[in-house]
């Protein structure tokens, strides 16, 4: 994989908060919110309920000790007990419920985003590696979920708390707290300068991330190739730098991390010497009694606390952010082919099929791919496209199943340019062998039977027969119910590509569209598939990217396509009576030995 296509670490260091982002992702917490709201009620509870207890404190010496009366001891003691029993008890409500939010909003975030993702034009898959694509659906949402569940109970019991001290610490002795908080302005300050470099830095931890995944997809699918070339020394040595600016950017993310604590942790121990010298002075000035001063110190060490908590959980909903901007990004890409408003529905369709001066290219800046493509093929004929590779014969197919929009022409099926009807009710009458079949993880029978669901067993079998698989399916220990690994991996190519005829064949479709695969099939195979072709193309249209000569001869019109024009149209024999382009390549590509015998 080029570099090139893993995404680039943000260099530039300030990136402004998206709060836009932050409101969207509020959205997803929008269904929960009765739960949501029982558990602030919950947390604010329980965190009020522990914020009286330095006073419980206080009131144990001032009047229990200092004053000898040990039954308010006894009572502050037992207070304190089923405070702490409330306080558990709450804490069990808590995680129960937002486990369950948290896992809600990865359900529903997750569904929206495959959802989304399946609807979106091949365009925007042709440039991104499949593990990065991946690592957003799992990791990036994986971290939403972290900023509820963790992120959120912090945030709101701690913003409960801190309020609940400053308020508490002000009404005991405002002079105290004064002391107490002038250290907060400079810590406030030194923050907001470090909060940019934070946000930089986890976003560039999750994009190392995704680079990751997208490497290992890569190396795994590729390792057959990786080992035959002796390529694992250098897949290694690339996964090691991607393994390695991981390891930077996490570090570089978590340094500012390291400032930020102890620099929390000085302020702190600053304000509460300032306290403890005021304090103490007070007391000797009998202003003040012990109690008090103790009651202060302990809410000024609980004051620290939210502010450490809610900076460390700062960095989590940076990162959740990052992960947010990620997810919305290819939320918000549309689908580039799409039914107009006012798309027609179409019943069902004849066949017929045209180009009208097509010229397409695939990315704005690259050549024209096909140029001036005008045809036009008449129900139920059979066309077939030949021309040196790379020429534009999928690209063809690719436009005729609207897979993409040609950049200037029209494609018509029926008469309808594609771009104005629903483009389902079109797809739903053609049917399409690629070039390399791919199958899925499942049986056999539920790969035949991908594109109609409702297909009884007997149609199955029945197609099965037709394009003669099925004697090699019966052969199967468990037949049709035969296990395919992912992309078919215990199949042959030949049989794969026989199952992904009977996968077309069982829809019965008005177009049929054949890229065929010239090497992957043995002569044994090869005469199966003329016999299982002829079944194929009975009474449809077919357009077929042929390398079989049975399969061109037997078309109603051949035509020969070079550098994304077509050159040369007609029937085989027409065309090699003119000597044309068809007849050198008829020549170079069946003459040489490459005929099947009988041909
Ligand atoms: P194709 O249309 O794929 O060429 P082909 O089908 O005639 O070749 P083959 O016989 O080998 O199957 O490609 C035409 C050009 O378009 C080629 O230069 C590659 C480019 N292309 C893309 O840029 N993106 C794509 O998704 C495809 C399919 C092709
Ligand atoms: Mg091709």
């Amino acid at each position: 994989m080029p570099d090139a296509q893993y995404e680039k670490l943000d260099e530039v260091e300030k990136l402004p908060f998206n709060y836009g982002h932050f409101r969207r992702l509020l959205g997803y917490a929008r269904p929960y919110r009765r739960k949501l709201l029982l558990v602030t009620a919950v947390i604010t509870i329980s965190t009020i309920l522990r914020l009286t207890e330095p006073y419980l404190l206080r009131t144990m010496v001032d009047i229990g000790i200092t004053g000898r009366q040990p039954r308010v001891i006894t009572q502050m003691a037992l207070l304190w007990l089923l405070f702490q029993a409330i306080g558990g008890l709450a804490g069990y409500v808590r995680i129960r419920i937002l486990n369950d939010t948290g896992t809600g909003i990865i359900y529903d975030l997750r569904r929206e985003l495959f959802d989304h993702m399946q609807w979106l034009s091949l365009r925007f898959y042709d440039g991104r590696p499949v593990g990065s694509m991946m690592s957003r659906v799992t990791n990036d949402v994986e971290a939403i979920n972290n900023l509820i569940n963790s992120g959120l109970v912090t945030i709101v019991s701690q913003s409960v708390s801190l309020i609940g001290i400053v308020v508490v610490m002000f009404v005991l002795n405002p002079r105290l707290a004064f002391m107490a908080f002038l250290v907060v302005p400079p810590m406030v300050f030194a923050i907001a300068r470090l909060r940019p470099r934070m946000e930089t830095g986890w976003r560039n931890v999750r994009k190392a991330n995704s680079n990751i995944t997208a490497n290992l997809n890569e190396s795994i699918t590729g390792i057959r190739v990786s080992q035959s070339f002796c390529r694992e020394g250098e897949n290694i040595r690339r996964f090691d730098e991607l393994n390695d600016s991981y390891y930077r950017t996490f570090m570089q993310a978590i340094r500012i991390e390291w400032l930020v604590w102890p620099m929390a942790d000085v302020f702190g121990v600053v304000g509460t010497g300032l306290v403890v010298m005021t304090g103490a002075r007070m007391v000797m000035q009998d202003v003040l009694t012990v109690g008090y001063v103790l009651a202060f110190i302990d809410y000024l060490w609980r004051f620290w606390e939210p502010i450490n908590a809610i900076s460390r959980v700062y960095s989590r909903v940076l990162s959740a952010m990052a992960s947010a901007e990620r997810i919305f990004e290819y939320l918000d890409t549309k689908p580039e082919v799409l039914d107009s408003p006012n798309a027609v529905e179409v019943d069902d369709i004849t066949g017929g099929v045209q180009f009208e001066d097509v010229c397409f290219r695939y990315d704005e800046d690259e050549p024209y791919v096909l140029r001036d493509i005008d045809l036009t093929v008449e129900p139920g004929q059979t066309i077939a496209i030949v021309g040196p590779t790379g020429a534009g014969k999928t690209s063809i197919i690719n436009l005729l199943m609207r897979f993409y929009d040609p950049q200037e022409g029209r494609v018509l099926v029926d008469g309808h340019d594609l771009r104005d009807v629903a483009l389902a009710s079109i797809r739903r009458r053609m049917a399409l062998v690629l070039q390399e079949s791919f199958l899925f993880s499942g049986t056999i029978a539920e790969n035949i039977r991908y594109g109609s669901p409702d297909a009884t067993m007997e149609d199955v079998i029945a197609v099965a027969k037709a394009v003669k698989v099925h004697d090699f399916v019966a052969k199967l220990q468990d037949g049709y119910e035969h296990q395919v690994e992912e992309r078919g991996g215990r199949l042959s190519v030949g049989q794969r590509q026989l199952i992904s005829f009977a996968r077309a064949l069982l829809r019965d479709p008005r177009i049929l569209i054949l890229d065929e695969a010239t090497s992957s099939v043995d002569t044994q195979t090869e005469a199966t598939i003329q016999e299982a072709m002829h079944t194929l193309l009975r009474d449809r249209t077919a357009i077929i990217i042929a390398h079989r000569l049975s399969t061109i001869r037997r078309a109603d019109c051949i035509l020969v396509i070079e550098d994304g024009r077509i050159v040369e149209r007609g029937a085989h024999a027409e065309l090699m009576a003119s000597g044309g382009p068809y007849s050198q390549l008829y020549r170079r590509q069946f003459a040489a030995g490459a005929l099947p015998a009988g041909e």
